[in-house]
């Protein structure tokens, strides 16, 4: 067996997988980005390599693409795409940064740094954007040919490319002077070209692939002539298009959106829902890694929090959607309620996370989270489930019900309390109509504005479905947090009842009802909106949009 056919042979490097992009057959895409971030969104969304862009690299540090940013800075930028990301990474180098000694030391600092290949433009340092009026004028061919072959000799990975730009339709230079060109640069080692266009079609592109004949791979940038289909490039035998600014265009017009808006509104409710949500923010960063890795190394002093998630039931209103799955399962906006809840609970400190599962309960399997069955579900209720995952009703916990969606502040509002049983009430009055059997709280003090800026706690006095506005002040959403002597108290309470059989039919709020009548003082903190409950079609519309 040779080596590499050995199973646990190492992956091929970033710079040997760039150059079998470019030497294949298939049309390979490069999609700009411009720091770490963007880099990482780039491989997630599949693609199998990288443009960093010199243009968006510059805009995004907030200087012009003339050369502004030092190449060390530019350097620094690449470190960050290469350590967040796996795939390949093409540095758009302008010109080498300076003379062949320049671009000799690039290269073996790309090749430190893991990046792939580089592209050198055959003009002047400092070079201006090739899509502005400026002086475009060109090198002087064999001073930039022997820059090639300075960069080519200077690598220390034999896989690095170096893409050899043709600024030559740019400086309106025309074909012959692109293709004369071309031809110096394969002379001097260069692994492909880059044939570059501001026309806004692309005749002269199709014209110089078709003169080339594939001597080498063809690199276009089609930002001009974007309306051209990808398949007349395909068929033309182009190696790899670049998409070459258009994370960057995208993030300008977004947050220019964002911050117009919250100025406006002085407020964040109109954007909330539409910006990445901070669980999503810290996922990209890979943040719970060092939540991983606080356990392996710190003296563990962490808050602990068991989460129970009340997940049984099958939620017959949705009829067939819940065929083959509890409600908790379907999906909202590609992901399961479910999922989503526990990300949330595993975003606010809560490693353990416990979903109780009854109806169809072989379709719950989510990483991370820890499956009880209530086998007899079709005949028990809430408590009964609770029941079966009594075990983790130990130190600090939260109870959820298993159909809830909520904003994140929600859950941070109730971990902020420091009451032993304390739940989370919307004292947003909905429809009574078309809630008829909300959980209503009756409190020692209805909501005042006081209570949400502050999220001041209030006494719960009593909680039913018996209860209606305006004696009820709030409607329970199905969130409770406990202190461990509350856990200790809801613990207590489930065997007392399950030893007088008394656990079968009854529901949270039954709970509640008697820890309260054994002197248990419960309080509520109040929240107006940012959840919901899916319990049918309508709620699973209104979920939709909440997304
Ligand atoms: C870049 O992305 O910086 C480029 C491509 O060089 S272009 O702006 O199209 O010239
Ligand atoms: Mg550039």
């Amino acid at each position: 067996m040779t080596i590499t056919d050995s199973p646990s042979a190492t992956p091929p490097s970033r710079a040997k997988r760039f150059r079998d992009l470019l030497t294949r057959p298939e049309l390979t895409f490069l999609m700009e980005a411009h720091n770490g971030m963007s880099a990482r969104i780039v491989e997630d969304a599949g693609f199998e390599g990288i443009w960093a862009s010199g243009l968006s690299i510059s805009t995004a540090l907030g200087v012009r693409d003339r050369n502004e940013a030092s190449w060390t800075q530019v350097l620094e930028v690449l470190e960050f795409m290469a350590d967040t990301t796996t795939i390949p990474i093409l540095l758009d180098g302008d010109t080498g940064y300076g003379d062949f000694n320049n671009f000799r030391r690039l290269v073996k600092k790309l090749c430190q740094r893991g990046v792939a290949a580089v592209c050198i433009e055959d003009k002047i340092f400092p070079k201006t954007n090739s899509f502005l009026d400026g002086d475009q004028s060109l090198a002087d061919i064999s001073e930039f040919s022997g820059k090639i072959k300075a960069g080519k000799d200077s690598q220390t990975d034999q896989d690095f490319s170096i893409v050899a730009r043709l600024e030559a339709l740019i400086a309106g230079r025309g074909m012959e002077e692109a293709l004369k060109r071309a031809e110096a640069y394969h002379a001097a080692g260069a692994d492909a070209v880059l044939i570059h266009s501001k026309k806004s079609n692309p005749d002269e592109i199709l014209h110089f692939v078709k003169e080339w004949g594939n001597r080498c791979p063809v690199v276009i940038v089609p930002t001009m002539y974007y309306q051209t289909p990808t398949d007349r490039f395909r068929e033309a035998g182009v190696s790899t298009i670049i998409w070459a600014n258009h994370n960057l265009r995208a993030s300008l017009a977004a947050m220019r959106e964002v911050s117009l808006k919250i100025k406006q509104e002085e407020s964040l409710v109109g954007i909330e829902g539409r910006v990445a949500n901070l669980t999503d923010v810290f996922d990209l960063t890979g943040t719970r890694e060092v939540a991983e890795a606080e356990k392996r190394y710190l003296p563990d002093n962490r808050r602990r929090i068991s989460s129970i998630i009340l997940a049984a039931s099958r939620g017959k209103q949705l009829a067939e959607l819940t065929h083959d799955r509890p409600k908790c399962m379907i999906d909202v906006r590609g992901e399961p309620i479910l999922k989503r809840l526990a990300r949330s609970l595993h975003g606010a400190g809560s490693d353990d996370v416990t979903v109780v599962a009854g109806y169809k309960h072989e379709a719950i399997n989510l990483p991370d989270v820890r499956k009880v069955i209530n086998d007899k579900h079709e005949s028990t209720g809430e408590l009964a489930s609770l029941a079966c995952a009594a075990d983790r009703l130990k130190g600090e916990c939260i109870i959820a019900y298993g159909d809830i969606l909520f904003r994140d502040h929600v859950l941070g509002l109730m971990l902020g309390t420091k009451g032993d049983i304390v739940l989370v009430a919307d004292a947003s009055k909905p429809d009574p109509e078309q809630r008829p059997s909300a959980d209503l709280v009756a409190c020692s003090s209805p909501c005042t504005p006081d209570h949400l800026i502050h999220d001041q706690p209030v006494d719960l006095i009593e909680i039913s479905g018996g209860l209606s506005w305006p004696k009820a002040h709030g409607e329970w959403i199905g969130l409770v947090r406990l202190s461990p002597k509350g856990a200790e108290l809801v613990r207590a309470e489930l065997s007392a009842m399950q030893e007088k059989n008394e656990i079968a039919q009854a529901s949270m709020p039954d709970l509640i009802r008697r820890l309260i009548a054994k002197g248990a003082k419960p309080q509520v903190v109040y929240t107006s909106g940012h959840w919901l409950d899916v319990n049918d079609a309508f709620g699973l519309a209104r979920a939709r949009n909440f997304l």
